[in-house]
């Protein structure tokens, strides 16, 4: 198997296997350990109905919705304490493409059978001219990517786990989601389902 090569699909830049199979094992398992300390939440979405993904997050940020809207907040909702340490293995994924800064925000959503995510923009970070990098693991998910506008035309593609996926310039704030997940392809997860993170930096890089 060939680690590391970037591609570019549908305009995208994705790195097939940028992690191997035992460095998903051991990112899982710094996973586990993140949500022993921030237990996934399923945020509420505008129209008061809670999310199909579970989310929670490492690093000094996470991403919060409810009825008032969304916002990124640096307390767990339900514990009142700070986000872990975002895990070595995604940081050093974020670092093959993002010298200049680290990530302050490691955002973790799980997918279970059935769950899926909306398309959307992410544009509530201060610089946009850092890309957001996304990991994934277990069960694979139909990624849809379209344009700057909501009516643009859309594509999608597969990620699967280990894959990395950079969104920068021109697709940064592409609007984007996952379709579905195709339950219960990927042993990686006792009970299936996937596994998606994304790094990103939300406050400006001098802070
Ligand atoms: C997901 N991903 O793959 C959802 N956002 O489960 C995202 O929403 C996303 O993959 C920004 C950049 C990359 C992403
Ligand atoms: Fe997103």
């Amino acid at each position: 198997m060939h680690y590391g090569n970037p591609e570019v699909i549908h305009g995208v830049t994705v790195m097939r296997d940028a992690l191997s199979p035992v460095e998903q094992i051991h990112l899982l398992a710094d996973l586990r350990e993140v949500a022993k300390t921030a237990p996934p939440f399923s945020p509420m979405t505008g129209w008061g109905k809670p999310m199909s993904v579970q989310i929670t997050a490492a690093g000094r940020f996470c991403w919060f919705s409810d009825r008032k809207g969304y916002r990124y907040i640096t307390a767990h909702p339900e514990t009142g304490q700070p986000f872990p340490a975002i895990p070595a293995l995604a940081l050093k994924i974020w670092r093959t493409f993002e010298t200049r800064v680290d990530p302050d925000c490691c955002l973790i959503n799980h997918y279970r059978e059935g769950a899926r995510m909306g398309l959307h923009q992410d544009r509530d970070e201060a610089d946009f001219g850092f890309p957001v990098v996304s990991l994934s693991l277990g069960d694979p998910g139909l990624f849809r990517i379209g344009g700057t506008e909501r009516k643009a035309p859309t594509r999608s593609f597969w990620l699967h786990s280990g894959d990395a996926m950079v969104l920068e310039s021109e697709t940064r704030l592409a609007f984007h989601g996952i379709d579905r997940i195709k339950f219960g392809e990927s042993a990686l997860l006792a009970g299936g389902g996937r596994l998606n993170l994304t790094l990103r930096r939300v406050a400006p890089a001098t802070t």
